[in-house]
């Protein structure tokens, strides 16, 4: 996370801020500082660093945004003539450089706090029940573009591997280094898939082969693809870009 740190000698000096930020979420209606104390864990009124005042606040948004996000509230859906072709490809490297997974060799790691951390093949994952979506994928760079992909409900898979149900996040690691993660209401939204086809078809080499995350609730770069692991934890998971400066949460 990137924190670009103000000269400022003491708390004191931040309160004025927080007051003025504590009153204008007051009169929308969506948080006080006592809630936002309860949820960073953080007393901001008295003793704490300036710097974990600062950290809470950069969560802050996060919090906000989780706490405004309605878990049953679908994102728009599209038909088949509406699918953009070519799809754009997006990586933080060129499309050349996409990894090659060996599909039979896949196994996709299962850790954290789940109750079945056995590691899964791309045919038990086919062999799970799929659903389909053809949804926009909101890339932050300033292109969207519609597309169709089909896998496994990931609420339905963290039944399946028994994972705790008052976990915070669900985080991902990728075979080409990209690492991401997600809020549990995120994770159980009934949009968020672990997609294994693209427009009908296994998801080809750059789109995220053999499997990837697919939400239309997040910006694009939530979307991790060639997902090679999955955990359940309670540490804030970070990701590739997150941790350079965008917003954690980046969804609605
Ligand atoms: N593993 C991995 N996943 C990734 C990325 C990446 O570089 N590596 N880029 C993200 C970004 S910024 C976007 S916009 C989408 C692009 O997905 P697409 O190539 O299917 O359009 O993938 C996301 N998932
Ligand atoms: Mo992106």
């Amino acid at each position: 996370m990137s924190l670009i740190r103000p000269p400022r000698s003491s708390l004191d000096d931040l309160k004025p801020e927080l007051v003025d930020l504590e009153r204008r979420l007051f009169l929308r209606g969506s948080l006080s500082l006592g809630a936002l104390t309860m949820l960073t864990g953080c007393n901001l009124v008295e003793g704490n660093s300036v710097d974990k005042a600062l950290l809470a606040m950069s969560r802050w948004n996060d919090k906000v945004q989780a706490w405004l996000f309605d878990p049953n509230k679908l994102a728009q859906t599209y038909t088949r003539a509406d699918i953009t072709t070519p799809f754009p490809f997006n990586a933080y490297y060129g499309k050349s450089r996409a990894p090659a997974v060996d599909g039979a060799a896949y196994r996709l790691e299962v850790s954290g706090l789940v109750s079945d951390r056995k590691s899964w093949t791309v045919e038990e994952l086919r062999a799970l029940p799929q659903e389909s979506q053809i949804t926009r994928l909101i890339c932050v760079e300033g292109w969207s573009a519609v597309g169709e992909w089909s896998g496994v409900r990931l609420g339905a898979f963290l039944d399946r591997i028994g994972a705790d149900s008052r976990a915070r996040y669900v985080g991902f690691k990728c075979a080409d280094g990209y690492y991401s993660g997600i809020d549990m209401a995120t994770a159980r939204h009934p949009q968020t898939i672990l997609a294994l086809d693209f427009g009908g078809g296994a998801l080809p080499r750059e789109y995220g082969y053999p499997m990837r995350l697919r939400m239309p609730t997040k910006l694009g770069f939530k979307n991790a693809k060639h997902i090679a692991a999955l955990f359940v934890t309670n540490d804030y998971p970070g990701g590739y870009w997150e941790d350079k400066g965008y917003n954690w949460f980046s969804g609605s």
